[in-house]
């Protein structure tokens, strides 16, 4: 007998609904929730392999614990007992911060990830923080940490009511999307189209985006701070600046008038090879359209100068009046964001309030880079203690970050490790004990943080649609017992780490005149809260307090859990909405337009006026049916043109006597790959691509089918010393390689 269920696919940032077909336990078709009342039926190939992804038989179904140096299934007891016997005696004999913690991605896809990773580290006090963010969008954090005083307030485009979209380094043609989440994103840029808006797409290939585009600007990799900054230069040398209702709230446009005097479409012409005229076409015409909304993803984000980048695209929507307004870039408002607190001057964004160790890169919204994780364990310095135990959650570092191969002899030379990750692969493959969590149709879900990134507001969750295999723990529980046993309380009921953060909120909320919990009593509160376990509770709770909620009684028309699990195709909250100056916590309570540490990093741009590459540059690129380092493992969404091929302009295989399908060896600082050529004129000349997270071939993996076409490590051409100064973020696009063509 078979039946349907409703879940929330968590393989990339669309969260479209899906409908599943389930037989038994076992996910035998997914199709897309036409009902939905975000995605409303979208699904792409990914989704619709679902079942194939839940069913993997790879993934793992027990602990693995080290015994005598091989790795061997375990009970869940024995597994968290050598957690808490491993990591205890590092943190007694060196200190918190020789436990290092690395989040992946997939934290952003699951309940657990939303609700956990920051109860753990505020309980090991560790200053050993890496995530994926600091290979990703750590700069668009910085940046509107410095603009806005808060770095997760990231305006999103409007996609669904601009008329003019300057998409600068994404291809949600392949991604579907990255800090916009937007279910069907390809729909949504050919609505912009048939509504006569129109798309331009800066991107050194013509992707699929930028073929859908009314202009593609292929700009040289690496260079568009130089470019966003001469479009800002137009817009002030031409009097096209208008910021309308925003300028109250704004402060600096004199002093960023000044600061980038020098960045004229003719200076920065020659670096990023494209032509003044271009570069005013596109100040003009964003100045024109009646609504635009700049957006920049991965391409304007992990390159030397990220950050700038970043700031750039939020100060040409502030200039041209488009933040904050419907049709240009807007701040999402989530439903279990906390409460707002009233406008006014805030505490400001701090950075480099801590170094690391080793090379002293400033700390960014308490993470340090991911791609210093390798000589963070690797060296010792007089300056303290390395890294020498680490708790790696849903992440694979050792194919995601720069120089691979350093970081896996280093997670090798660890005292202790512990991996939550349902694969036994490249990183995991290190640790003393893996805690695997249930597959996803075993697993709730809920954006917590994809909802604020979100360019419709709704809410959705789901419960898991397959009961957990018997003497399976979720993996909130998994999270929970994990927190337990780092921090020697192994053993105790792990709804004890719930009930304890419910506690805290409800107790810091009565204290808050803005909270709809003020004056409250908050014991009589949390015996309100609903739901079948903790984190259940913990989402009814967010959702209570939060801006749609029912503030437990005080607005009874609002949000609760029970009133969502009525609705199991979600709550739509209408369209983002103008909310300056609420979000604003910057000292000076205004967008700060030029800040200080932007100001001081702006030589640094006028330097690369100089520059151009001597000879090629590396850039990344996504597949559709790919995601990161873990899909390479599902036999349906691997094959055809989802390949780890080096694309190479025409032009430049030429020069080089490469052939199409000939074996190349490509040379980076920090070592070579052996690769097949793919000739085509989708790269500019002098620019080759190669996509990441492959390179499945490192003994002692539990990967079957990856293995068989395992691909090349891209990362291994990093050495992890190209960074982004402010944010500490990798340098992946831009970079400078060598091709070899001899045998
Ligand atoms: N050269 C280059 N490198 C890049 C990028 C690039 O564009 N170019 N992109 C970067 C970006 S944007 C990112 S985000 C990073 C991603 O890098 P990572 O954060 O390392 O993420 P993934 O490669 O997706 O690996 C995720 C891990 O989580 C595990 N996993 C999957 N599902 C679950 C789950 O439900 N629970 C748990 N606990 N684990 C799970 C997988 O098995 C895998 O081990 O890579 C970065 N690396
Ligand atoms: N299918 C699939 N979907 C994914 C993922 C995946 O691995 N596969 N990963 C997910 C993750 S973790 C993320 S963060 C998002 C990323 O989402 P996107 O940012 O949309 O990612 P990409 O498809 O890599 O697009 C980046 C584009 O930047 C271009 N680019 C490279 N260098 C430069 C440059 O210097 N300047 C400019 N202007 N462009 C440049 C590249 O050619 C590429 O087309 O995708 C998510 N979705
Ligand atoms: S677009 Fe993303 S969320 Fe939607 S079905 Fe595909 S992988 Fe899942
Ligand atoms: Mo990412």
């Amino acid at each position: 007998m078979s039946r349907t269920a409703l879940r929330i696919c968590p393989l990339c940032e669309a969260t479209c609904g899906l409908t599943l077909t389930l037989d038994g336990p076992r996910v035998t078709a997914a199709r897309g929730d036409r009902d939905d009342v975000f995605s409303q039926g979208f699904i792409c190939p990914k989704g619709a392999s679902f079942g194939a992804v839940d069913a993997d038989p790879d993934r793992l179904r027990a602990p693995l614990v080290r015994r005598d140096g091989e790795l061997r299934e375990a009970s869940w007891e024995e597994a968290f007992d050598a957690v808490a016997a491993g990591l205890a005696p590092v943190v007694e004999r060196h200190g918190p911060h020789a436990v290092g913690v690395v989040l992946g991605n997939p934290n952003v896809h699951t309940v657990a990830g939303g609700l956990y990773p920051s109860v753990l580290l505020a309980a090991l006090g560790t200053r050993s923080v890496f995530t994926a963010s600091t290979v990703d969008q750590m700069p668009k954090h910085v940046s509107s940490g410095l603009l806005f005083g808060d770095a997760n307030a990231i305006p999103v485009p409007d996609l669904d009511r601009t008329d003019h979209l300057l998409l600068i380094g994404a291809n949600p043609l392949e991604s579907n999307g990255s800090l916009c989440t937007a279910p069907d994103f390809p729909g949504r840029l050919k609505a912009l189209r048939a509504r006569g808006g129109t798309l331009t797409v800066i991107d050194p290939r013509r992707t699929r985006t930028a073929k859908l585009a009314d202009r593609h600007v292929p700009i040289r990799p690496g260079t568009d701070a130089l470019l966003l900054a001469a479009v800002a230069h137009v817009l002030f040398a031409e009097g096209l600046t208008d910021l309308g209702v925003l300028a109250p709230h704004v402060e600096g446009v004199s002093e960023l008038r000044a600061a980038l005097r020098d960045f004229t479409p003719e200076a920065v012409a020659a670096a990023c090879d494209v032509d003044a005229a271009t570069t005013r076409a596109l100040a003009r015409e964003l100045a024109a359209a009646p609504t635009a909304a700049v957006y920049g993803r991965i391409g304007s984000c992990t390159v030397p100068h990220g950050t700038l980048a970043s700031w750039l695209v939020d100060v040409l929507n502030t200039l041209t009046g488009n933040l904050d307004r419907p049709g240009g870039a807007l701040f999402p408002q989530a439903a279990t964001d906390k409460s707002p607190r009233p406008a006014g001057p805030g505490r400001g964004f701090a950075l480099g309030r801590w170094h690391s160790r080793v090379s002293g890169h400033p700390e960014a919204k308490g993470e340090l880079p991911l791609s210093a994780l390798a000589e963070e364990i690797d060296t010792a310095t007089a300056e303290g203690e390395p890294v020498r135990a680490l708790v790696a959650i849903a992440a694979n570092p050792v194919l995601s970050a720069p120089d691979g191969a350093r970081l896996d002899k280093a997670l090798g030379s660890l005292d202790f490790m512990v991996s939550v990750d349902p694969y036994l692969n490249e990183t995991s493959r290190h640790a003393h004990v893996v805690l695997p969590p249930p597959p996803p149709a075993q697993s709730p879900h809920h954006d917590f943080a994809l909802n604020t990134l979100a360019v419709r507001h709704q809410v959705r969750y789901t419960r898991p649609a397959v009961p957990l295999e018997p003497g399976r723990p979720a993996e909130t529980e998994i999270l929970a017992r994990l927190i337990l046993a780092a921090t020697g309380r192994h053993g105790t009921d792990p709804g004890a780490v719930d009930a304890t953060v419910i506690a805290q909120t409800l107790g810091k909320a009565v204290t808050e005149p803005h909270s709809p919990a003020y004056g409250r009593d908050p014991r009589a509160l949390a015996a309100l809260l609903t739901g079948a376990d903790g984190p259940e509770r913990r989402l009814d709770l967010m959702l209570r307090l939060g801006p749609y909620g029912d503030g437990f009684g005080v607005r009874p028309d609002g949000l609760t859990l029970e009133k969502l699990l009525a609705q199991p195709h979600g709550i739509d909250l209408g369209p983002l909405r103008p909310r300056l100056p609420q979000p604003l916590k910057t000292r000076s309570g205004k967008v700060e337009l030029l800040p200080g540490p932007i100001a001081g990093d702006l030589p640094r741009l006028r330097r690369a006026l100089a520059e151009r590459p001597a000879g090629l540059v590396l850039i990344g690129r996504r597949h559709l049916r790919s995601n990161n380092s873990w899909m390479h493992n599902i036999p349906a969404l691997t094959g055809g043109s989802n390949r780890c091929t080096l694309h190479l302009h025409p032009e430049d295989a030429a020069r080089l006597g490469v052939a199409d399908g000939a074996v190349v060896r490509v040379k980076g600082a920090g070592g070579e790959v052996t690769v097949p050529a793919e000739v085509t004129d989708a790269v500019r000349p002098g620019v080759v691509s190669l996509p990441h997270g492959w390179g499945h071939d490192r003994p002692g993996t539990r990967l079957a089918h990856a293995a068989l076409d395992p691909g090349v490590n891209v990362n291994q051409l990093l050495d992890g010393s190209l960074l982004d100064p402010l944010s500490g973020n990798a340098v992946l696009n831009g970079v400078p390689v060598a091709l070899d063509t001899t045998p």
